[in-house]
Order: structure tokens, then sequence, then C-alpha cells
């Protein structure tokens, strides 16, 4: 017995996706992606100038690398089918080359007993959808539908949990408001036609592959970092209202209760930012919601009622005096989050079903706790731990999570930032290729077996 025991069903494992782990090879077939292209064009964005091409080599190196699931305790592992490598251009030939590498790393994740839970799209937009306007564009939604029918006709014998997408307000904000992701524009109009477009395409997949497949098994995952406003006062109350409506309910209540609030609708329509939609794309959203949800967490957002009034959002970024934070990445450390979380979905989204689907802490320059052969990585543990034991608390008051996935499995890149925060439970040496399990990944073994951990 251990102090903080999980239920007995509980999986235990990591995410990743194929852009930040495959890498490319010349005679691989893959096609650009946006991050391909914009690399190639402004590799001066990326930290210390590393792109995609590389990434953690898993596309050469698949078969010495899955073993370290099994040794890090894994149960359950996330990765995510690349789009332009299934089919290079979005839109036309299968690349059979892809279809035989999916098809053996999933059979080789299979055959170590481990749970596979494969997502679609992980920021990874083809370069020739995007060249023509991308998710603004319906017939991207078209695009999508077809290569979610044929990852399931390919590859629905192996896997067993599917999520439609990452994050997906992430490339919203990150392309269409910031300059993060591309097309790297600010206009507030296209950002939710976007959001809208990638919702339409969500529920295409859910229907395709409850039809296909006739799983239940379907999710999409989401970054829910909750909102907690300044002050009691009604302005800062109102703006973390609105900063959960357009960050976290934009998506979460469409996916599970297959409608929009109301008041996010009124706020985008006094805007002048309606969608083009259709009666029969709400339908589709309405019918076709997710049987389960991945839930990514991070920081939480802590914000206040607008200083300027002219600016876009009704809310603002406020900065807690006295905040934790993980200085590497910039973010604040409040594992209380996850508790609030696993109350939300309890509480006003039907107890449904979720796992948390990503969840860690990047760190810079980690080479300097090398010692004894190892990376000793106590902060990493210290912040499983204190997440862990909140979760726990939601479960305890009877939340229906079943899983607890860290990013990440081993070191990988991260758009912008490439390799500069890592995260993994396996160390990458990005000089000599060799894979080191860190002492996080020792203890995430043991707690995979103990099925929870002692204070
Ligand atoms: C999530 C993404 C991942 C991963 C992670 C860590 O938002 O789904 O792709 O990158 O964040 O963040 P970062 O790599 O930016 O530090």
């Amino acid at each position: 017995m251990v102090d903080i025991q999980f239920p007995s069903d509980f999986l235990w494992g990591s995410s990743t996706s194929g852009p930040q782990s495959e890498g490319r090879l010349a005679d691989d077939g893959k096609g650009d992606n946006v991050w391909d292209y914009w690399f190639e064009k402004e590799p001066e964005k990326f930290f210390d100038q590393v792109g995609p091409q590389k990434a953690s080599t898993f596309y050469e190196n698949y078969k010495t690398d899955i073993p370290y699931l099994k040794a890090t305790g894994h149960t359950i592992f996330r990765t995510s089918i690349q789009w332009s490598r299934l089919i290079p251009t979005g839109d036309g030939e299968v690349n059979e080359k892809a279809v035989a590498f999916y098809r053996d790393v999933f059979k080789r994740i299979k055959a170590e007993g481990i749970t596979l839970y494969v997502n679609l799209y992980h920021f990874d937009l083809p370069m020739a959808l995007m060249e023509r306007g991308g998710w603004e564009l319906k017939e991207t939604i078209d695009h999508y539908h077809r290569y979610a029918r044929i990852c399931f006709e390919e590859f629905g014998d192996l896997v067993d949990w599917w999520a439609t997408f990452n994050e997906p307000i992430v490339p919203v904000e990150a392309g269409y408001l910031g300059q993060f992701h591309l097309p790297a524009v600010f206009d507030p109009k296209r950002a939710i036609q976007v959001a809208y477009n990638t919702q339409v395409a969500s529920a295409y997949a859910t229907k395709a592959y409850h039809e296909l497949l006739g799983g239940n098994k379907m999710s999409i995952i989401l970054n829910l970092t909750p909102a907690y406003a300044r002050s009691e006062d009604e302005a800062d109350q109102h703006a973390a209202k609105m900063a959960e409506l357009l960050q976290a309910r934009s998506f979460l209540d469409p996916s599970v209760k297959g409608i929009y609030p109301q008041e996010l609708v009124d706020w985008v329509k006094e805007k002048g930012w309606m969608p083009e939609y259709t009666a029969e794309e709400l339908t589709i959203i309405k019918e076709n919601t997710i049987d389960f949800l991945g839930v990514n967490f991070y920081q939480p957002l802590r914000v206040k009622a607008p200083t300027d009034t002219t600016q876009v959002l009704p809310f603002e970024p406020w900065e807690m005096p006295g905040r934790r934070m993980n200085p590497h990445r910039g973010w604040e450390i409040y594992p209380e989050s996850l508790y609030d979380i696993a109350l939300n979905l309890k509480d006003n989204y039907g107890n449904i079903d979720w796992v948390v689907a990503e969840n860690g802490m990047g760190v810079e320059g980690e080479e300097q706790f090398f010692e004894n052969g190892q990376i000793q990585d106590d902060y990493r543990i210290d912040f499983f731990k204190e997440h862990l034991e909140q979760l726990h608390r939601g479960i305890q008051e009877g939340a229906n999570c079943h899983g607890y996935l860290v990013w990440t499995f081993i070191d990988c890149w991260s758009w912008l930032n490439a390799y500069k925060n890592r995260y993994g439970l396996v160390e990458l040496d990005l000089e000599t290729g060799q894979r080191r399990i860190k002492k996080s990944g020792e203890w995430f073994k043991k707690l995979s077996e103990n099925n929870g951990f002692d204070r």
C-alpha cells in the first residue's frame, strides 16, 4: 500500500506527437507541413535554429525507442499520425511508406501490452493546404475528414483510443492573434472562422469513427487552463468568465455537449465576427460528440478586467504577486487547478470520462543536473507528485479520470522553442543521439507498478 493509491484500472504513460518526435529521412515520402515550410523560410525564428527535420529521430529509431516505454512503466502511450506523412499533399495520394511505418510502430507498442492512444492532428497542417487558405476554408474540413477516414481504415485494428485534435485553440490563438504559428497574422474574425471550422472537422471525424469502427473511444484533447480572477470585483469576475468561454468552453462545450455556449455566441455576434456556418454543420456538431476527453494541463490562467477597453479580448493576463513559477518556461505552477478541472468536468459536463493527456515541467539546460550517469530531475518528480495529489483528491470526490499521461516520453522538439526546454522521462543527447532514462523515468516506473506513491 502507498499513501496515494489510484483506482485499479488507472493508466500511466506519456504523450508525444508525430511532428515533434519522428523527424524526416530523404526517401520517406513525407510532404511538408507548416513547420517544415516555416523552418525553411525563417530558421532564425527557431531556438538554436533547430528545425523539425531531425526531431527525436523516432522515425529511424522506433524499434529501439519503444522498449523504453516498458522500461519507464508505461501502460498507455499517446502519439499522433502526421497528416503530411500519410498524405503528403493533404488531399492526394496515400504514402505507402507511412502506412507501413505507422502499422509497425503501432504493432510493436501493442505487443508490449500498452494501450495505444492516437491523435490525428497536432498543429501540423500539410503546407499545400495552408497555401490555399488552411482552416479558413471549408474544403480543409473535407480533406481532414477524408484523412481521418483513411486513418480509421488503415490503423483501426491497432489503435485503442483516438483523438481528433490536440489543443485546437492553440493554432487559433498562436496563428491568428499571435506570432507563434503560421500564418502569424492578427485577425480575430479569421481566428473565429478557423476555430469553428476545426470544431466541424472534429465532429465529422467523430462521426466517421463511430460509423467505421463502432467504438466508444473517440476524444478531443483540450488544454483546459482554468481562469482565475484577480479579485471578487464584478469586472474581474466577468473577465474570468469571458476567458473561460473563449479559451476553454469554445471547444469544450461543442465537443462534449454538442452546442456552443449562448454567451459566447452573443459576444461573437456583438463583435461582428460570426463565422460562416450552415444548419447542417451545427447538426453534425450536435449529433457527434466525443466519448471521452483528453485534458492537457500546465498552468492556470490569471486574469483581470482589461485596462485598455479598445483591445480585442475581454480580459487581460494578470501576474499574481507571489505566484510560483517554472522560470524556464515562464509558466505558473498551480497543481490545485487539476482538482478544479476534475470537479468542473464532474459537475458541469456530465462527469465525462477523461484522462490527463499532458502535464509536465520543461527545464532549460537540464544537463547541469547530470550526476552519476543520469539526469537527477527531482524537481520533475515533485511536480508530478503535487499534481497527482490534486488529481487524486478530485477522483476521491467522484471525478471520472482514468489515466495520467505526462509530457513527454523521450525529450522532443517543440515548435519555435525546439529543444530549449526538456520534458522527457528519457533524456535525448542531441549530439550523440543517445537515450538515457532520467531519475523521473525510474520513479515513473515505480509509480505505475504501485499504482500510486508515497508522499
Ligand atoms: C502543449 C503541446 C505540446 C508540447 C507542450 C509543451 O501545448 O500540446 O505539443 O509542446 O505543450 O509546451 P512547450 O513545448 O511549448 O514548452
